[in-house]
């Protein structure tokens, strides 16, 4: 057993967090990491409010334990997003792609831990001082919408600068992730990628193949020039969308371009209109086994990578 300080907060066993990934984070997959000891989390995407709504109470009735709801702060949905998790009383919201701030206070109100995602230092001390109750450190090794700040510098400076707890995200799939998480001063780690290629994940078998066979460099970045910048697997459709960008096509052109493809990479799982956003992890990601064995086993991995950096701490010859 691993026990944090996470653990206490949210009413979890182990602090693992599953990310808040539009189309794939149902409520099937949350329920399932939920009921592992970890913490599932719905993801709202730009999804409407009745079907958010729906989501959510299927969460609740496929687990008896807590569970979050993630929303994405760009989209146009998002403070109706919010109304629908304090009406249906999730335990932790978890935010991304923005600043939270407006909407802590309601969600607070209504007994709801706010966790949300930040990818810098200046955004994270904002977050805590406007009372936040844990944040996660985002690094650009994720998928989907980043930040510029890599993982491992990432975390250390945030846990430096705030004074809540932070739980580290972007490039872990293994317990010598969750290991290093913990050294870096994380109290846990929050992972997407890797809960794509789980059985109760409902993405696309292709999308799931696709993962199965990336290796270190299967990702690339795409959406600088729109000031989103965004990681997907490399495939077709990230290399339209980089000629595109080259040929300086408007915003507008890149945008439609852009709408729809993440539905038709997990739910029909087409890599040709589709754009499948893995993180750097994918790399890490050799096999695809129930949510319940995979929290079990990267805690184990964990643990036996805690006790092998341990023994390695000797006396010297001054007797230190
Ligand atoms: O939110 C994410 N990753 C996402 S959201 C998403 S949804 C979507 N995208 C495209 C098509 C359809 C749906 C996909 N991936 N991660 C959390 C995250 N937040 N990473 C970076 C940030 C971030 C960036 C800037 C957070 C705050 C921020 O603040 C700017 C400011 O206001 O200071």
């Amino acid at each position: 057993m691993i026990r944090t300080p996470l653990c206490e907060l949210l009413g979890i066993e182990h602090p693992i967090l599953q990310g808040g990934m539009a189309w794939i984070a149902t409520p099937e997959l949350a329920a399932a990491v939920s009921n592992a000891g970890g913490l599932g989390i719905v993801g709202a995407g730009n999804a409407p409010p009745d079907v958010i709504r729906r989501d959510l109470r299927r969460a609740r009735e496929l687990t008896g334990r807590p569970f979050g709801a993630n929303v994405p702060l760009f989209t146009a949905g998002a403070a109706e997003a919010i109304q629908v998790f304090i009406d249906e009383g999730v335990a932790v919201v978890t935010t991304g792609g923005g600043n939270a701030g407006p909407f802590l206070e309601p969600l607070q109100r209504a007994g709801i831990r706010v966790i949300p995602v930040v990818a810098s230092v200046a955004l994270a001390r904002r977050m805590a001082r406007l009372g936040v109750d844990a944040l996660i450190a985002e690094g650009m090794e994720s998928g989907g919408h980043i930040g510029d700040v890599a993982t491992l510098p990432l975390v250390p400076q945030v846990v430096d600068a705030v004074d809540v707890p932070v739980i580290a995200a972007g490039g872990f799939a293994d317990g010598r992730g969750l290991a290093a998480a913990l050294a870096l001063g994380a109290v846990g780690v929050q992972m997407g990628t890797r809960f794509i290629c789980t059985a109760e994940s409902q993405a696309h078998p292709n999308y799931k193949r696709r993962l199965l066979e990336a290796h270190d460099r299967a990702t690339v970045v795409t959406g600088h020039s729109l000031g989103h910048p965004v990681r997907s697997l490399r495939g077709q459709f990230a290399r339209r969308f980089e000629e595109m960008e080259r040929a300086g096509a408007s915003e507008a052109e890149v945008l439609a371009f852009g709408a729809g493809s993440l539905r038709a990479a997990v739910v029909e799982g087409d890599a040709e209109r589709g754009t499948m956003m893995a993180g750097q992890s994918a790399g890490l990601v050799r096999d695809v086994v129930p949510v319940q064995v995979l929290i079990q086993r990267i805690v184990a991995e964990a643990e036996a990578a805690i006790r092998r950096s341990a023994a390695q701490i000797v006396n010297g010859r001054d007797g230190t």
